[in-house]
């Protein structure tokens, strides 16, 4: 800690900065860059309390932030290493039983432990946009260091209960009750603090243990209806509900009693496979946006102006994106008609978010004037970014880039939206193959968060840099992933999809394998997926992958039957399950098992009971050993950017971590011995689909784990 005044010798530390003046201690966080309390941090400011207290010319303490947030909380970095003395909640129970009084001047974000260290001090000033919250459920455990018991002595149960169980960040002009002043702006507050310090000598401490709390009848069923509320939207997840026992907590015990039950709920959260996931995945979605082999001084290129090519849904959505971030977008259509019907829909969205109030109608406006249709490439000369999302057929698509190629000024970026094609061959329709990439946005474009960023074998390393600021420009998460079929997110789910219909021919109904599928924790199963995505573009992707295929006479029969019949899934009223006017609640249909029963007789293959276990495994482990196929090629970073994928793209449950996290805690060589053991089961066909990728067997034959390959 670095202390400044004539009676300390200075021993700089970049954490902690203890400053004497005007009868008070001003202490300072300042850990680069999120003022996490790391173990450093904890000692010295625990030290900095107990050097203000013992200095007889301090009357008062301030604790602030030298940085641009207050603190981000609890270093997650460490809870993988065990107690680290002195733990916070030591930390904060010494700073509330401070014999002077103890102000928060909380200037930025305060999450976590950084708002449990402010609500430990006697008075809070802060500012009313300011951001804080309670996100440790996000991380599957909860508020450890007196959160829990303290915020509900500042705040109603109901908001001190929102705010723990959602973790939701809240601006403070929402919770008054917790600060005793709120100002316009961070500038303001250190300054208003110092004006406090009067009356804050003249109060003397007030620790916020002494506000007493009880329970009543009325509590009570605020509680067990909260517990049931909880118990319906947070399936799978551990912690949300043990936040909601640590909080009555507050009510049923006294302070430390309170404290102690907290402590208990907190070890047993953290103790927890949903903990380590869910911290597993905090990391793994920072370290998705880290380019391993590119310079990190590499420039990147303006994109001030974007052009989309095709306003169909794809374009449409793509486009909206670069709107709500106010970069001008172009669409270009051949035909007058399809740019006023992309328009016209780009504009239904925007007013419907407006209907939800989600958006003002000037804001539509506003966002509306930044889309532009042309039907001419000559209006794209400009454009610092062109992104395809035209027909998915290569002839298509290089025509488009043959004619980008011409029109568009050196340097412009050139990417498709391709979901499947070969980047590199669309790179050979142009001269400058350097510039293009792949933007791989998923359906609905202006919804879905997850963007993976194809990198081909002659993209520069400027575009791929650039394509990974925009992508947190226009608030996706993006991945950079290589050039194979299906990239990262659609190979893997292929597989996923085979093994369902297979499942299916071999006698486990639709509807099983999806109430296996959601109880592990997917929002939907493979067959209401594809309902809802359209059956038919899985069968055209098949039509295209004939020799992929050919092998496996029975590969997703049912499903091109189903096509060939015209139920293509909820668009056509009928896929796999059918829908009644309208409506998206899938009714089973026996006709489908049915089919499944001919075609599986036709292909000599016994229908049987499945086991759900069975079923869970042949989904997931083969999507897992693609994931291994796909590091070996390193077709992607690293194993945890599969994971991020995963959760973002296809609702892999985050608290499982995504799959091949999931996969660690399964343990590798469980499911090597499973991949081997349908291997052999399945005949023909297990030997052909359930070959153990080599990077799996070489993991568990060294002992490691895909958490070796992050
Ligand atoms: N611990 C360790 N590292 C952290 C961190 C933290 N709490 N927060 C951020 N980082 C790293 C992050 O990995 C990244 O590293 C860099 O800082 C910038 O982060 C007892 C137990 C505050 C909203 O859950 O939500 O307190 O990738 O890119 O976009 O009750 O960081 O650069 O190497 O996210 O400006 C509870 C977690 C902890 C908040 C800022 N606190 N952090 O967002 O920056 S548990 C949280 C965030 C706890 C107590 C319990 C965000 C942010 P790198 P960033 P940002």
């Amino acid at each position: 800690m670095q202390a400044n005044n004539h009676n300390d010798q200075s021993d700089k530390s970049p954490v902690v900065q203890l400053t004497f003046k005007d009868r008070c201690a001003l202490i300072q966080l300042c850990n680069k860059p999120v003022n996490a309390l790391s173990q450093q941090v904890r000692s010295e400011l625990l030290d900095a309390i107990k050097r203000a207290t013992e200095n007889a010319d301090c009357h008062a303490i301030i604790i602030t932030s030298d940085l641009a947030l207050f603190s981000a909380g609890a270093d997650i970095s460490e809870f993988s290493t065990g107690n680290l003395s002195p733990m916070l909640p030591e930390v904060l129970n010494t700073i509330e039983n401070c014999p002077k009084p103890v102000i928060a001047a909380v200037n930025g974000s305060a999450f976590g432990g950084g708002l449990e260290l402010a609500l430990a001090c006697h008075y809070r000033i802060s500012f009313a946009k300011n951001k804080v919250g309670l996100p440790e459920v996000h991380l599957g455990i909860l508020p450890g260091a007196g959160g829990t018991q303290r915020l509900p002595r500042l705040l109603d149960t109901q908001s001190a209960l929102d705010m723990i169980v959602s973790g939701a960040p809240t601006p403070v002009s929402a919770i008054n009750s917790v600060f005793d002043k709120t100002l316009d702006s961070a500038q303001e507050v250190v300054k208003a603090a110092f004006d406090f310090i009067d009356e804050a000598i003249s109060k003397g401490p007030r620790p916020t243990r002494a506000v007493s709390l009880s329970m009543n009848e009325e509590k009570a069923a605020l509680f067990s209806q909260y517990a049931e509320g909880v118990e319906q939207k947070a399936k799978g997840f551990f912690a949300p509900l043990k936040c909601v026992e640590a909080v009555k907590a507050a009510y049923e015990n006294n302070f430390e009693g309170g404290l102690k039950r907290e402590a208990e709920l907190f070890m047993a959260c953290m103790e927890t496979p949903q903990a380590r996931a869910q911290q597993h995945f905090f990391f793994a979605e920072r370290a998705a946006s880290h380019l391993a082999d590119i310079d990190k001084a590499l420039e990147t290129r303006d994109v001030k102006s974007v052009a989309i090519i095709g306003a169909g849904t794809m374009g449409g959505g793509i486009a909206m994106n670069f709107a709500n971030v106010g970069i001008p977008v172009k669409l270009l259509e051949l035909k007058p008609e399809a740019l006023d019907k992309g328009l016209g829909i780009i504009r239904k969205n925007y007013e419907n978010s407006a209907k939800k109030g989600k958006l003002t109608a000037e804001q539509v406006e506003q966002r509306m004037s930044l889309l532009s249709g042309t039907t001419s490439y000559d209006d794209l000369a400009d454009v610092d970014l062109v992104i395809e999302a035209v027909f998915e057929k290569m002839s298509v698509k290089k025509e488009v880039f043959s004619a980008l190629d011409k029109v568009c000024k050196p340097g412009a970026i050139l990417a498709s939206n391709t979901s499947t094609l070969d980047i590199n061959e669309i790179a050979q329709a142009t001269s400058r193959p350097e510039d293009v990439i792949g933007l791989h946005f998923f359906s609905p474009a202006n919804v879905m968060e997850l963007l993976e960023i194809v990198r081909a074998e002659k993209t520069a390393d400027d575009v791929i840099k650039t394509a990974m600021q925009l992508a947190k420009t226009i608030r996706k998460v993006g991945v950079l992933v290589g050039v194979c079929f299906g990239f990262v997110g659609n190979r893997m789910i292929e597989v996923y999809g085979r093994e369902a219909n297979r499942l299916m021919l071999e006698g486990a109904s639709p509807e099983q394998v999806d109430r296996v599928i959601t109880e592990f924790g997917l929002p939907m199963g493979p067959f209401t997926m594809g309902d809802m995505a359209g059956l038919d573009i899985g069968y055209f992707v098949r039509q295209s992958r004939q020799s992929f295929i050919q092998h496996d006479p029975s590969y997703c029969v049912v499903a091109d039957e189903l096509v060939e019949a015209g139920r293509v899934g909820l668009k056509a009223g009928k896929g796999v399950y059918l829908y009644e006017n309208g409506s998206r609640k899938p009714i089973p249909d026996p006709q489908v098992m049915e089919i499944a029963k001919r075609k599986a007789q036709e292909l000599g293959i016994e229908q049987r009971e499945i086991s759900d276990q069975e079923i869970l495994e042949r989904c997931i482990y083969p999507l897992i050993n693609e994931g291994a196929e796909i590091l070996k090629e390193g077709i992607a970073q690293r194993a945890s950017d599969i994971d991020v994928i995963y959760v973002y793209g296809y609702g892999f449950p985050v608290f499982r971590g995504g799959p091949m996290k999931y996969a660690d805690e399964v343990g590798l060589e469980h499911i090597l011995a499973r991949m081997t053991h349908y291997q052999n089961k399945l005949g023909d066909y297990g030997q052909h689909w359930f070959e153990a990728s080599s990077l799996l067997r070489e993991l568990v034959e060294t002992n490691k784990d895909f958490s070796s390959l992050n």
